[in-house]
C-alpha cells in the first residue's frame, strides 16, 4: 500500500507504524495509508484489535505543513474523514504514543479509542503558533478527554504536556513501562471485550460551562495575541465543543481551519516556522565540519551588554569570566547580573538554587592572563575601533591558539579587527541584541578570513545559548541595524514634514510591532541614537539627518531614562504620553528647515517606514550580506519584533507585490535622494513579476 506506513500482525493485533522521516508528518501518503490499513484490519477476521504507532523518536509531529498549499489528491481522505474511519472502527484501536504527538499527531491519537503513552513523551496542539486551529478534530475531542479548561489552555497556548500529566488529565489511558509496543498490544487485546470507545461519544468531561468563562478567557489573552485571529477562533471552537453536538462541532472546526489555513497570517507564520530552521543551513558547512568545544568563555566589558552576554553562558551551564579594567567596574557589573537573576527569582521564573548555580559559573578578572585557556572570548566594549583593535591584539597574545575571538560590535568592520590579530581565521562577530540575556537573536558575522570551523562553532554556540543565530556578512549595521537606521531616518523625516512622533508610532504599533520607532528610541535612549548618528556623520557625511532629534537631545530629554524624551513618562511609568514641548520643538524646527508641514495618512506612514525596511533588505541581499530573504525575516522578528503573523519584511513584501513597492520606493527616491534609491534587486524582481522568495543568493 504505501512505503510510509509499515504493517505487521502481532498475534491477533494489527500494528500500523508510521515511518515518514524526519517528523512522521501526516502527509497525503501517510493519511492514505492509515485509512487503507485501518479499513483492512477492520475487514480481517483474524484481526481482533489494532495498534497505531510511530517509527523512530516521534509518533507524529503533525500534519505535513509543506502540503498546506497543495491540492489534496482525490484518493486521499480529509483529516476528518480519516479520523471518522478510525473512530468508527468496529474493533479497538490503540495509539502507542512515542516521543512527540503534536497537532494532527495528537488528533490521530485521540481519534483512536485508547492511548498508551511512553514515559517522557510530549503531546500538544501547537496549531495556534501556525495561525490556525486544530483541523482534525482536536478542538472537539480534547475537551471530551481532558475537560474544557485543559483543552483551552493547550489549544490556545499551543504548549505541550508531558506523558505523566497527559495520563492525569485523561488524554492518555496508561503510562507504558519499558516496552511501549508490547504494552500497547497487550492493552489492545485486553480491550477486545470492551470493544471500541469513540472519543466523540464521551461527554462526561464536558459538563455545563458558564459562557462567561469563555468571555473571560478571550479578555485574558487579548493583549498578547493582538492582531491574530487563531487564538480567538480556538476559544470559539472549544466553546462549540462544550455547547453543540459533536458532528456540528467538527463541521465548525473544519470550516474555520480551512479559512485560517488559506489566510495570509497563517501563511506568514508557516513561513516563519521553516525560515527559523533554514537559518542553520549554511553553504559549505555540513554535519562533518569540525566544531570546537566551548566549555570556558570570557566576556570583555562588564556593562549592560557584557553582563547580559555573560548571563547567557551561565544560563547554558558554561563557565564565564567577566573582564573589565577595574574591580569597581566588575563589582558593579556583577551586582547588575545578580540583580537580574534576583528579579527572575522574585517573579518565580527562577529558583534561588538555579540562581546560585549560575552565579557560581561567573568569575571576574581584570587580567587577560587569566584567559589563556578560554575557548571563546566575546568583546563587548563601546564602539571605538582603536580600542577594539587594541583589545583583540592583547587577547591574541594572551589566549591559546584555538581560542575564538568574537566582537559584539553592532556596526564596525570586523575584518579590520581580525587583521589586528595573528588569528584572523578565528575572529568573527557575535552581535547580541539588548537586553542580551533576553533577546533571542544573534547576528553571527562571517569575516572574509573566518574559517568554516569558526563559523560552525559560532552557529552551534547560538543553539547552545538558546539563541536564534543568523549568519550575516560584514557591513555597516550588518543586517538588522542597517535596515533599522534607514527606516528610523525616514520616520524622522516624516516628522519634519508634518507627522508627529505619536502618529507614526501608533501606525507602526497597529501594524503589529511591540512599539513604534520613537517609543523604541525613548527606551534605548535618545543619547544613544544621537551618538550613533554622530558616528554615521563621520562615516557618511553626505547623509542628511533630521536635526529634530538633535534639538530634542539638546533639551536633555533622553527618553525613559530621564522620564522624558519624545514622550513624557509620569512617575516612572513606561507608557509615555505625547509631550507639547516636543510638538513645539518639531513645529519650530520644521519652519526653520523651510518645511510647510502637511498631514500624513496612516497608509503613507506605514508604506514609507516598512518599504524603507524592505528596500534596504533588498540591498543587503544583493550585496550578499544575508544568505536568503527569509534570514532577514528571522532577524527582524527575533531582533525587532516584526509581527510573526506578517512573516517578516521580505515575506510581507511578496504579499504586497514588489511592483507596488518598487513604484513607491522610486517616489521616495525622488523625495529624499540617493539614500532611498531603489535596490537593483527590487527593481529586477519587480520587473520579472517575481518575489524575494524566488531569489537565491549565489553561494
Ligand atoms: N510538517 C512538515 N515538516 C515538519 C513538521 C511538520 N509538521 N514538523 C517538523 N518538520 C520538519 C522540519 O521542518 C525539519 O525539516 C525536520 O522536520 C526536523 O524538525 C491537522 C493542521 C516536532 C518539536 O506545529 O514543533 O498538525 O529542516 O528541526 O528540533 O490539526 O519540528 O530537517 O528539512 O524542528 O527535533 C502541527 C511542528 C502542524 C509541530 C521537532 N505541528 N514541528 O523538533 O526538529 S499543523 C507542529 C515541531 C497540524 C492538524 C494541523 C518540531 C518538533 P528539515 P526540527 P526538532
Amino acid at each position: 500500500m504505501s512505503d510510509v506506513i509499515e504493517f505487521r500482525k502481532v498475534g491477533a493485533v494489527g500494528v500500523i507504524t508510521i515511518n515518514n522521516p524526519p517528523a512522521n508528518a501526516l502527509s497525503f501518503a501517510v493519511v492514505k495509508g492509515l485509512a487503507e490499513h485501518t479499513t483492512a484490519c477492520m475487514n480481517d477476521e483474524l484481526c481482533d484489535a489494532v495498534v497505531v504507532t510511530g517509527a523512530g523518536k516521534m509518533f507524529v509531529a503533525g500534519a505535513d505543513i509543506r502540503e498546506f498549499n497543495m491540492t489534496r489528491p482525490d484518493d486521499v481522505p480529509e483529516f476528518h474523514d480519516l479520523m471518522k474511519v478510525i473512530e468508527e472502527g468496529s474493533k479497538p484501536i490503540v495509539a502507542a504514543v512515542n516521543g512527540i504527538a503534536f497537532g494532527g499527531g495528537l488528533e490521530l491519537a485521540m481519534g483512536c479509542h485508547y492511548r498508551i503513552i511512553a514515559p517522557g513523551a510530549l503531546v500538544g496542539q501547537p496549531e495556534v503558533k501556525l495561525g490556525i486551529i486544530p483541523g482534525a478534530g482536536g478542538t472537539q475531542r480534547l475537551p471530551r478527554l481532558a475537560g474544557v479548561e485543559t483543552a483551552l489552555d493547550m489549544i490556545v497556548g499551543g504548549d505541550p504536556v508531558r506523558a505523566e500529566e497527559a495520563v492525569e488529565l485523561g488524554i492518555a489511558d496508561e503510562l507504558a513501562g519499558e516496552d511501549l509496543l508490547a504494552r500497547a498490544v497487550a492493552y489492545a487485546l485486553e480491550r477486545v471485550a470492551d470493544g471500541p470507545r469513540p472519543t466523540g461519544g464521551i461527554t462526561s468531561r464536558l459538563g455545563a460551562v458558564d459562557p462567561q468563562y469563555f468571555e473571560e478567557y478571550r479578555l485574558k489573552i487579548a493583549a498578547r495575541t493582538r492582531g491574530q485571529e487563531a487564538p480567538l477562533e480556538c476559544i470559539n471552537a472549544v466553546e462549540v465543543a462544550a455547547t453543540k453536538p459533536f458532528e456540528e462541532g467538527l463541521a465548525h472546526e473544519r470550516d474555520v481551519f480551512v479559512r485560517l489555513r488559506d489566510g495570509d497570517k497563517s501563511k506568514a507564520m508557516r513561513h516563519m516556522f521553516f525560515a527559523e530552521r533554514e537559518v542553520a543551513k549554511i553553504p559549505g558547512i555540513t554535519k562533518q565540519t569540525p566544531v570546537q568545544k566551548i566549555e570556558k568563555a570570557a566576556v570583555i566589558g562588564s556593562g549592560t551588554m557584557g553582563g547580559g552576554i555573560a548571563m547567557n553562558f551561565a544560563n547554558a551551564g558554561i563557565a564565564v569570566n567577566l573582564v573589565d579594567v577595574s574591580d569597581e567596574a566588575l563589582t558593579e557589573g556583577l551586582q547588575k547580573i545578580r540583580g537580574n537573576y534576583a528579579g527572575s527569582v522574585s517573579r518565580g521564573r527562577l529558583t534561588q538554587e538555579k540562581m546560585d548555580e549560575r552565579m557560581a559559573l561567573i568569575s571576574s578578572t581584570t587580567s587577560y592572563s587569566d584567559l589563556a585557556d578560554t575557548d571563546i572570548v566575546i568583546e563587548a566594549v563601546f564602539e571605538d575601533m582603536d580600542l577594539k583593535k587594541k583589545i583583540f591584539g592583547e587577547l591574541d597574545a594572551a589566549c591559546k591558539p584555538e581560542t575564538i575571538l568574537a566582537s559584539n560590535t553592532s556596526s564596525l568592520d570586523i575584518n579590520e579587527i581580525g587583521a589586528a590579530t595573528s588569528r584572523p581565521d578565528k575572529v568573527c562577530g557575535a552581535h547580541f541584541f539588548s537586553p542580551a540575556n533576553v533577546m533571542k537573536l544573534m547576528e553571527n558575522v562571517r569575516t572574509a578570513a573566518a574559517s568554516d570551523e569558526t563559523i560552525a562553532t559560532l552557529m552551534k554556540l547560538s543553539k547552545t545559548l538558546g539563541k536564534t543565530g543568523v549568519l550575516v556578512g560584514v557591513g555597516d549595521g550588518f543586517v538588522g541595524n542597517r535596515m533599522l537606521h534607514v527606516a528610523a531616518r525616514i520616520a524622522e523625516f516624516m516628522v519634519e514634514e508634518g507627522a508627529l512622533p505619536w502618529e507614526v508610532d501608533q501606525v507602526i504599533y497597529d501594524f503589529g510591532f511591540p512599539m513604534g520607532p520613537f517609543s523604541m528610541n525613548d527606551l534605548a535612549g535618545i543619547d544613544v541614537r544621537y551618538s550613533i548618528r554622530q558616528e554615521q556623520l563621520k562615516l557618511y557625511g553626505d547623509r542628511r539627518q533630521s536635526v529634530i532629534l538633535d534639538r530634542v537631545y539638546e533639551t536633555g530629554r533622553y527618553g525613559q531614562k530621564t522620564n522624558g524624551g519624545w514622550y513624557t513618562y509620569e512617575g516612572g511609568s513606561r507608557n509615555g504620553t505625547p509631550e507639547p514641548i516636543i510638538e513645539d520643538i518639531i513645529v519650530k524646527t520644521s519652519a526653520e528647515l523651510g518645511f510647510q508641514r502637511r498631514p500624513f495618512s496612516n497608509e503613507e506612514i506605514l508604506e514609507r517606514y516598512v518599504y524603507a525596511l524592505i528596500n534596504t533588505g533588498a540591498k543587503v541581499l544583493e550585496e550578499g550580506l544575508a544568505l536568503r530573504a527569509s534570514d532577514i525575516d528571522v532577524i527582524w522578528h527575533y531582533g525587532y519584533g516584526f509581527p510573526r503573523y506578517r512573516g517578516g519584511p521580505m515575506f510581507y513584501a511578496d504579499l504586497v507585490g514588489l511592483d507596488k513597492i518598487y513604484d513607491k520606493v522610486s517616489q521616495f527616491h525622488e523625495d529624499y535622494g540617493d539614500w532611498m534609491k531603489p535596490s537593483n534587486l527590487l527593481k529586477s524582481l519587480a520587473g520579472e513579476g517575481k518575489g524575494f522568495a524566488d531569489y537565491v543568493v549565489s553561494s
